[in-house]
């Protein structure tokens, strides 16, 4: 079994019902089990700041489904909950991104692994914190030290 961190996004129509909803279709993944979710949070958009607020939230996984293969889950999860993909970091309706999946380095276009601005982004360093308080990122160290760095971007614990 590897362990695959997950992180859900959105903030078109619900968004809380649909990150809601999301948990749930992780938890229907083949040869999957989500082991761990965090609390909902409301974030201020990062990089194109003129759209809604987001809500987020991060998942733990443990999957025997190939780094690609759960990429592909989800991006496939993204498309049943009405995902359309207009302006790049625009609005969402759900964007499910793959964070860690062991200590994998990925280096591919479509799959980048860690995820590069994962340790830049209170939305995802902050519930990350609240499941795995002591996970360390793979060359960046724990993620405790990267999040005194994001404190300046909104990010409220529902
Ligand atoms: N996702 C982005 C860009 N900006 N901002 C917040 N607050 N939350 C997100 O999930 C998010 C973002 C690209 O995926
Ligand atoms: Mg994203
Ligand atoms: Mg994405």
């Amino acid at each position: 079994m590897s362990a695959a961190y997950v992180a859900l996004g959105a903030n078109l129509g619900d968004p809380a019902s649909t990150v809601r909803a999301a948990f749930g279709a992780l938890a229907n993944l083949p040869d999957s089990r989500v082991v761990r979710c965090s609390a909902l949070y409301r974030t201020a958009p990062v990089g194109i700041v003129d759209q809604p607020d987001f809500i987020n939230a991060v998942a733990l996984l443990e999957t025997t489904l190939a780094p690609q293969a759960l990429l592909d889950e989800l991006l496939s999860i993204e498309r049943r909950f009405g995902r359309q993909r207009a302006e790049k970091n625009g609005p969402r309706t759900l964007d499910l991104d793959l964070l860690l999946y062991d200590n994998c380095h990925i280096d591919l276009p479509e799959l980048t692994l860690p995820h590069p601005r994962l340790h830049l982004r209170a939305f995802v360093l902050q519930p990350l914190l609240e499941i795995a308080p002591d996970l360390r990122l793979p060359g960046r160290g724990p993620i405790s030290a990267w999040l005194p760095a994001v404190a300046n971007q909104g990010c409220v614990r529902l």
